[in-house]
């Protein structure tokens, strides 16, 4: 054996040898940056002001004056198959998320995180950062008081937690709040608003974690603007006569503002109304219409303005420069109307006072009170999608297309840029990987790690061009493959549909019948993802 060959051999056996300690290993060092994770919950692509809403979001809008807006950012189309691969970097069904939180006993789709995914938190606690989350977890079946906890936030390496285990719910009494382990209820009769609550134990957190010289990563995940609709009356008066002009003009001046601020090409026609939607004009309940969307941009507002609060905290203590924050949202608006036959642990029977909680989306109720529970509904859920078609659970754009904003004056310092590079959730544990300096662990606990499946979106930050591979996407049977400008989707248990995502990304003229070869391709590849990934036949 030759001397360098001896070498290279011991390098191997080294980097073996620490790769498989379960620990995540810092490979250089360096100063490492903060890191906070936001994310909102069911909200549309047009939503934020500088993605073309009228929506007021001036926190947000400076975070991506100052930073970098991705326009194909896209997330896995419905809440806890997104944050599964968000907190993890692997496709849901890979991490035993790829439904929601039933068990259907097999390894896609179990309602729990399984032992062969490591989550953000994990691998970056490991590695010497300090690890905080706010917000909705909605990794686990197991919500009750006693647990099973080993799939709670502090179990998966989070070391402080204040939030709710369970998915959506009232923002005045949220169901399974929970600080660090334990199970805890509003304190007070006083105020109490949970998106306020999470805004505000964040910016506790940036402060606690400034006293150490650790860096930190904080996920922020917000329920706003999920379903009920519940706001404060205050800022919802904010809105007051806004949406008079009805969903009808609401996408189309959107639309306008969207093709100005270069977030859309004006190539790509605004897709026709929902079917099932009226008319505005011919809507017989247009106060309640407008108030159920005052209610929704309320609850958006009151985000924003928490997200200011946490980045002026983040100023306060002088980590502005060094640390990276990214906003995205989990899926996109939400057409789901709610019926006064609901049932389940998110819906409480009456208000924390003890009032009855009207349940249902009823045009003689005005929503926005705690007493009220309702949607937006299918109408304004097209106008929050705009300019794309479908919603939440679906994997055309509507559904999984997300605003994406990057902010990190240390290093993204042209601010206000755009970039067409197509990113997805799975890519942010690369992203948090690379800037720990560290390698992605290959084991953890004992258990064999599946390899990431993102990349790193620091080049992006850097003003450099990535090369990905395809994209895939499974939920409830509808399907989807990205591969380059092409776009492969179908909706269950309809035919492959094609795109071209250049010239056509409001997915309006198939040309699957055109191009069968292209067809053929992808389509294969996406079997062959999904026998790797765990993606089984979906049966309702
Ligand atoms: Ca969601």
């Amino acid at each position: 054996m030759s001397k360098r060959t001896g070498c290279f051999l011991a390098a191997l056996a080294a980097w073996l040898l620490v790769a498989d300690r379960g620990e995540a290993q810092p490979a250089a060092r360096g100063p490492r940056p903060n890191i906070i994770l936001i994310m909102a919950d069911d909200m549309g692509f047009s939503d934020l002001g500088c993605y073309g809403s009228e929506i007021l979001t001036p926190n947000l809008d400076k975070l991506a004056k100052g930073g970098l807006r991705f326009l194909q950012f896209y997330n896995a189309g419905r809440c806890c198959p997104t944050r599964a691969a968000l907190i993890t970097g692997l496709y849901p069904h890979q991490t035993g998320v790829g439904h929601m939180m039933n068990d259907y006993r097999r390894p896609g789709y179990r309602g729990n995180l399984n032992n062969t995914c490591a989550t953000i938190a994990e691998v970056l606690k490991a590695a010497g950062y300090q690890t905080m989350m706010c917000g909705k977890w909605h990794l686990t079946r197991f919500v009750a008081p006693e647990g099973p906890k080993y799939n709670w936030p502090l179990q998966r390496g989070f070391e402080r937690f204040y939030g709710t285990i369970h998915g959506g719910g009232s923002y005045f009494d949220p169901v399974t709040l929970t600080r660090d382990n334990h199970f805890v209820r509003r304190q007070q009769m006083g105020e109490y608003y949970y998106t306020d609550a999470i805004s505000d134990r964040a910016a506790e957190y940036v402060e606690q974690a400034a006293r150490s010289n650790k860096p930190f990563f904080l996920y922020v995940a917000y329920t706003a603007p999920h379903w009920p609709l519940h706001a404060p009356t205050g800022v919802a008066r904010r809105y007051r006569a806004k949406y008079a002009m009805g969903w009808d003009a609401l996408r189309e001046e959107r639309h306008r503002r969207m093709i100005t601020l270069g977030i859309v090409d004006r190539r790509w026609p605004l897709t026709p109304r929902d079917s099932r939607v009226k008319p505005w004009e011919q809507e017989p309940y247009k106060q309640w219409h407008q108030q159920r969307m005052e209610v929704y941009a309320a609850q958006i507002d009151v985000m924003d303005q928490g997200i200011g609060r946490i980045m002026e905290k983040v100023r306060q203590v002088g980590a502005e420069r060094n640390t990276l924050v990214m906003f995205l949202a989990d899926n996109g608006g939400c057409a789901e109307e709610i019926g006064s036959h609901w049932k389940g642990l998110h819906i409480p029977e009456r208000t924390f006072a003890g009032r009855p909680v009207q349940l249902g989306n009823n045009p003689n109720i005005m929503p926005g009170p705690e007493e009220t529970y309702q949607s937006y509904g299918i109408g304004w859920a097209n106008a929050s999608n705009t300019p794309f078609r479908l919603y939440k659970h679906w994997v055309h754009e509507g559904g999984i297309a997300t605003p994406f904003i990057a902010y990190w004056p240390g290093v993204i310092t042209e601010g206000g840029r755009r970039t067409n590079q197509v990113g997805h959730v799975i890519d942010v544990m690369p992203t948090c990987v690379e800037l720990a300096k560290i390698r992605y662990p290959a084991s953890l606990g004992g258990y064999k790690l599946t390899p990431p499946a993102g990349r790193s979106l620091v080049p992006i930050f850097r003003g450099q061009t990535r090369q990905i591979g395809q994209l895939f996407w499974e939920h409830e049977g509808n399907r989807a493959v990205r591969s380059g400008k092409w776009k492969l989707v179908s909706k269950y248990p309809g035919p492959w549909e094609l795109y071209d995502m250049e010239t056509d990304r409001t997915e309006m003229n198939n040309l699957a019948e055109k191009f069968p070869v292209m067809v053929e391709g992808l389509s294969s590849a996406y079997e062959n993802w999904a026998k790797q990934a765990n993606v089984e036949q979906w049966r309702k």
